[in-house]
C-alpha cells in the first residue's frame, strides 16, 4: 500500500510527465549534484573556490527576479474569505486553468520531490510540507532554507499531515506565471517562476499564507517577523519579534552588531523573516523561526552595515543575481564604495557603470542561518523563546517618529494594521509607493485581512503577558532627502529604550498616536546626531497625522462590516486625540 505522499506524488508526475523522479534525501552530496546540475543547465557559477569555498552564482531569468503579487492567488470557495486585499480565484477555475499549464510541462526534466520540516525538527511546533519541483536552484535553495530530506520523511512516517506543493518552471513566461493558495485543502501550486517567494515554497506561501489560515483555526499565529534576542549587561536576554514589509530592514536588525556592545548589550539571531507563536505553559508568547536559512537583501550589505551577514556568507551560500568581479567574488552596490572594474552584471554581461546597477536591486544571498556569528544559542529551542515586545516598522520618509509605543494590545493592533510603507524593490513593481501594509502581511495573509485583524484581537484575550507593542521607522528623511537615523548597529540604541520599557525604567512623552520617548531617554553617547535632528526624528505633527487618520478611515472602509468594532473604536479615538491637541501645537 502505497503511503498519502506517494500517491499525491504519482498524481503530480501523472499530470507533469517528467522523464524521471528523484526523492531528495537532504545530503551534501545531493547539494553537490544540484549545483553541477546548474553549471551544466547555463545559469549557474561556482565562485573563488578559495576565498568563497562552495559558495555559487545563480542567474534567475531577467523577467524573474521578484516575488510577483499581481499573478499570487488566494484561491477560497468563497471569495469574501480571501478579503478585499487578496487576489482572488475560484478553486475549480485556479485548478483548470493552472493544470493547463502543469500539463506536460516537466517533459523531458526531472522532477525532484522536496520533504522539508518547518521548525525545529524537535519542537511541537514545527509543520511538514512537500514540495515537488523541477527546478535543482529550488532544491539547492530549500536544503539551506529549511530541514530538508531524510529528517522530514522520517517525522512524517505514512502520515498524511504535510502541506503538498507543487511547483513547476514552466516557460517562465510572465503572462502564464502563478502563484495559487487553495487554503481550505492546504495546498500550494505555483507554476512559471523560479524566483525566491515564487518558488521556494516553504517560506513564504506555506509557513506565511497557508500557515497564517492554519493558525487562525489552531489558535496561533504566523507572521512576517524576525525574532532577536536582546542581551543586556548581566547577560539577561530579553526576546522582540519584529515586523516589515520586503526590504524594510528584518534581516539586518536580527543579525546586527550592536554600538552598544561595549555598555553590555547585544543581539542574538533566531530568525529573520518569519515567526510562528503559541502560547505557552508560562503565560508567554513563545516564538519558533520555521526557517533554517537567511534569503538576505544583498545590495547594501557591507562590512559597516552588517559584519555578520558578510562573514557568514563566505561558505556554502548561494547568490542570486549579484555582479560577478574578475576573481569570481560575489558583488553588488552598497558593498564597497568604488566598484571593482572588469566585472559581470548580473545578466552575465560585461558592466558597463553607464547601463545601470551591477548587481539586480534585488539580488541575494542564501546563507545556512547557523553560519552566523550572532545565532542564538536558543534558535532551535523547541519550545521557542518568549516574546516580550512585538516591533512594527515601514519605509516612511516623513510622519512617523523614530520610534513609539501603543498605549495597549489593542491599541498596538491598531497601530499594526494601519501602518505603511514604500514599496521596494522585493515586489515586481512600482518602487516608492506608500501603501497601507498591515502587520507587514499585506502580501502574505491568506484569508480575509479584517478576519486577521479579529485574531489578532482574540490572541490579545488569550495571552496573560502580551508582548508590549512598538512602532519603529529608520526611515524618516529631512528636507535633503538624505535618512535623518543612522540605523543598522545604531538601532540596537532604540531597542535599549524599549528594554527599558519593558522593565517599567524609561522616560516618554505622551502624544496623540502613542508613547514617545524624551529626546534624553535614548543613549546617544557616541553617536554622531544633533539635538535638532533628534527632536525632528521624534517629532509628530497632529496637522500631517489628521491627513494620514483620514486615509486609514478609507483604507478600513474597504473591509466592511467585517472590520472588527475595536479597530473602528481606536480610529475613533485617535481622530479624537489628534483634534484635541492646543492649537499651538498643531
Ligand atoms: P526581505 O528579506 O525582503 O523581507 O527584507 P528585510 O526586511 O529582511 O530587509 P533587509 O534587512 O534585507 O534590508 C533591506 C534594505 O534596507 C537593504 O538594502 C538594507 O541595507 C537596508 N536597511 C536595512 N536596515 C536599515 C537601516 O536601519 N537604515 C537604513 N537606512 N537602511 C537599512
Ligand atoms: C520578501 O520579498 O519578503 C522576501 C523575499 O523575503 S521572497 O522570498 O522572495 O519572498
Ligand atoms: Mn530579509
Amino acid at each position: 500500500m502505497s503511503t498519502p505522499l506517494e500517491q499525491w506524488v504519482e498524481s503530480v508526475a501523472r499530470l507533469t510527465r517528467p522523464a524521471k523522479i528523484t526523492w531528495c534525501d537532504g545530503s551534501e552530496d545531493e547539494a553537490a549534484r544540484m549545483q553541477e546540475q546548474l553549471i551544466r543547465e547555463g545559469q549557474t557559477v561556482r565562485l573563488n573556490d578559495k576565498t568563497y569555498p562552495n559558495c555559487y552564482l545563480h542567474r534567475s531569468d531577467p523577467t524573474d527576479v521578484a516575488r510577483t503579487e499581481k499573478v499570487t492567488f488566494i484561491c477560497t470557495r468563497e471569495r469574501e474569505n480571501a478579503g478585499p486585499t487578496n487576489n482572488w480565484m475560484a478553486p475549480a477555475e485556479a485548478r483548470q486553468t493552472l493544470s493547463r499549464l502543469f500539463d506536460g510541462s516537466m517533459k523531458d526534466r526531472t522532477m525532484y520531490v522536496v520533504p522539508y520540516i518547518l521548525g525545529p525538527a524537535a519542537s511541537p511546533q514545527s509543520r511538514i510540507g512537500v514540495e515537488v519541483t523541477d527546478s535543482a536552484y529550488v532544491v539547492a535553495s530549500m536544503k539551506i532554507m529549511s530541514r530538508m530530506g531524510k529528517v522530514a520523511l522520517d517525522r512524517l512516517g505514512s502520515s498524511s499531515d504535510f502541506v503538498p506543493g507543487m511547483h513547476s518552471l514552466g516557460d517562465l513566461n510572465p503572462d502564464r506565471r502563478y502563484i495559487a493558495h487553495f487554503p481550505e485543502e492546504k495546498l500550494i501550486w505555483s507554476i512559471g517562476s523560479g524566483y525566491g517567494g515564487n518558488a521556494l515554497l516553504g517560506k513564504k506561501c506555506f509557513a506565511l499564507r497557508i500557515a497564517s489560515w492554519m493558525a487562525r483555526e489552531q489558535g496561533w499565529m504566523a507572521e512576517h517577523m524576525l525574532i532577536l534576542g536582546l542581551e543586556s549587561p548581566g547577560g539577561k536576554v530579553t526576546y522582540m519579534a519584529a515586523a516589515f514589509p520586503s526590504a524594510c530592514g528584518k534581516t539586518n536588525l536580527a543579525m546586527m552588531v550592536s554600538a552598544l556592545e561595549n555598555e553590555g548589550y547585544r543581539v542574538w539571531t533566531i530568525g529573520d523573516d518569519i515567526a510562528w507563536l503559541q502560547v505557552g505553559a508560562d503565560g508567554y508568547l513563545h516564538a519558533i523561526n520555521p526557517e533554517a536559512g537567511f534569503f538576505g537583501v544583498a545590495p547594501g550589505t557591507n562590512e559597516k552595515t552588517n559584519p555578520n551577514v558578510m562573514s557568514a556568507i563566505r561558505r556554502n551560500s548561494i547568490f542570486t543575481n549579484t555582479a560577478m568581479t574578475s576573481r569570481q567574488e560575489p558583488w553588488w552596490e552598497g558593498m564597497d564604495s568604488i566598484p571593482p572594474t572588469d566585472m559581470l552584471d548580473w545578466q552575465g554581461r560585461q558592466w558597463d557603470s553607464s547601463k545601470g546597477p551591477a548587481a539586480q536591486a534585488n539580488s541575494r544571498y542564501t546563507v545556512p542561518a547557523v553560519q552566523s556569528s550572532s545565532i542564538s544559542p536558543r534558535w532551535e529551542d523547541p519550545g521557542g523563546v518568549p516574546i516580550s515586545a512585538f516591533i512594527f516598522g515601514g519605509r516612511r520618509a516623513r510622519l512617523a517618529p523614530l520610534v513609539y509605543e501603543a498605549n495597549n494590545w489593542q491599541h498596538g493592533v491598531y497601530v499594526a494594521a494601519t501602518m505603511a510603507s514604500e514599496t521596494t524593490a522585493a515586489i515586481t513593481g512600482a518602487v516608492g509607493v506608500t501603501r497601507r501594509d498591515p502587520m507587514a502581511m499585506l502580501p502574505f495573509c491568506g484569508y480575509n485581512m479584517a478576519d486577521y485583524f479579529g485574531h489578532w484581537l482574540e490572541m490579545g484575550r488569550n495571552i496573560p503577558h502580551p508582548p508590549k507593542i512598538f512602532h519603529v521607522n529608520w526611515f524618516r528623511k529631512g528636507d535633503d532627502g538624505k535618512f535623518l537615523w543612522p540605523g543598522y548597529g545604531e538601532n540596537v540604541r532604540v531597542l535599549k529604550w524599549m528594554l527599558e520599557r519593558i522593565e517599567g525604567k524609561a522616560a516618554a512623552t505622551e502624544t496623540p498616536i502613542g508613547v514617545v520617548p524624551t529626546p534624553d531617554a535614548l543613549t546617544l553617547d557616541g553617536l554622531d546626531v544633533t539635538r535638532k535632528t533628534m527632536l525632528e526624528l521624534l517629532s509628530v505633527d497632529p496637522a500631517a497625522w489628521i491627513k494620514e487618520h483620514e486615509d486609514v478611515g478609507r483604507f478600513f472602509q474597504e473591509f466592511g462590516d467585517r472590520l472588527p468594532d475595536e479597530l473602528r473604536d481606536e480610529h475613533r479615538r485617535l481622530g479624537e486625540r489628534l483634534q484635541s491637541v492646543p492649537a499651538g501645537s498643531k
